[in-house]
């Protein structure tokens, strides 16, 4: 009788919750200091694994210039800061940019029959960040975790600031997110050690070493997934 069942539990809200989407979907939270190489990494792993990959801060940054945007100045101020953007607007961003690339059906590996595998890159920042989207979008397969010197990323953010008019990537902004990643997101971190689910690479050599390093990471972990 599981209809009646189902039927009584829905009546006293005993009904497990269900999230976005299942175990159909994987997903990699993409972590690491402010210049550690996320983003860079993550357009290579696009390449070799026909992922999807999902910036947390793109998202924020192209929602910060839509035009009609309500959270416009709230996010231009978070960044400025360094300080973190209320998890419910983050957190709508990436399902919503999920939902859409799972409906577009993409072709390649991991994306036949309703399947998908995706990077979230700079995300979970903090704690309930991480609560909120294991909750109601989906569970995290894994967490790539870069890691590097605070030298080598204040170097690499104040060489990528000529170019990149980040208006994040100046002395005042970049001292200001260490301390936040440092504060916050650690404990994030160390919350999915915990877990087992930390694949911690050394981000402080060459692009392509670290590349070399992470594609087989990665490779291992899809082989013994279903997607
Ligand atoms: N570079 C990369 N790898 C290199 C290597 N191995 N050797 C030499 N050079 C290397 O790389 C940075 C620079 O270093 C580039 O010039 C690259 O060529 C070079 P990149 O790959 O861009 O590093 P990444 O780790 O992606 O650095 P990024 O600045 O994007 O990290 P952040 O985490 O600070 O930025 P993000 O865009 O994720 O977030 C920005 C802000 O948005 C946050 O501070 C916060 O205010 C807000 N935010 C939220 O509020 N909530 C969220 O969930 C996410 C963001
Ligand atoms: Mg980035």
């Amino acid at each position: 009788m599981p209809v009646i069942v189902d039927k009584i539990a829905d009546a006293l809200h005993l009904q497990s919750h269900k999230s976005t989407f299942d175990s159909n979907v994987t997903v990699i939270f993409v972590l690491g200091g402010p210049g550690a190489g996320k983003g860079t990494q993550c357009a290579r792993l696009v390449e070799d694994f026909a992922f999807c990959h999902l910036s947390a801060g793109d998202l924020l940054r192209a929602e910060q210039h839509r035009e009609g945007s309500e959270y416009g100045q709230l996010i231009q101020t978070c960044i400025k800061e360094g300080t973190i953007v209320p998890m419910e607007v983050t957190v709508k961003l990436l399902e919503k940019a999920m939902t859409a690339t799972l409906e577009e059906h993409k072709s390649g590996d991991g994306w036949a029959d309703g399947r998908g595998r995706f990077l979230i890159d700079g995300f979970p920042r903090k704690m309930d960040q991480a609560e909120m989207f294991e909750h109601d979008v989906g569970k995290a397969t894994a967490v790539l975790f870069f890691t590097t010197t605070q030298e080598v990323m204040l170097e690499r953010l104040l060489e990528r600031g000529k170019t990149s008019g980040r208006e994040d990537d100046n002395v005042e902004s970049i001292k200001k997110r260490f301390n936040t990643y440092k504060d916050q997101t650690m404990p994030v971190i160390k919350h999915y050690e915990k877990l087992g689910k930390v694949i911690e690479i050394d981000s402080s050599v060459s692009i392509e070493e670290v590349h070399q390093k992470t594609k087989s990471a990665v490779a291992n972990l899809l082989s013994g997934s279903t997607a």
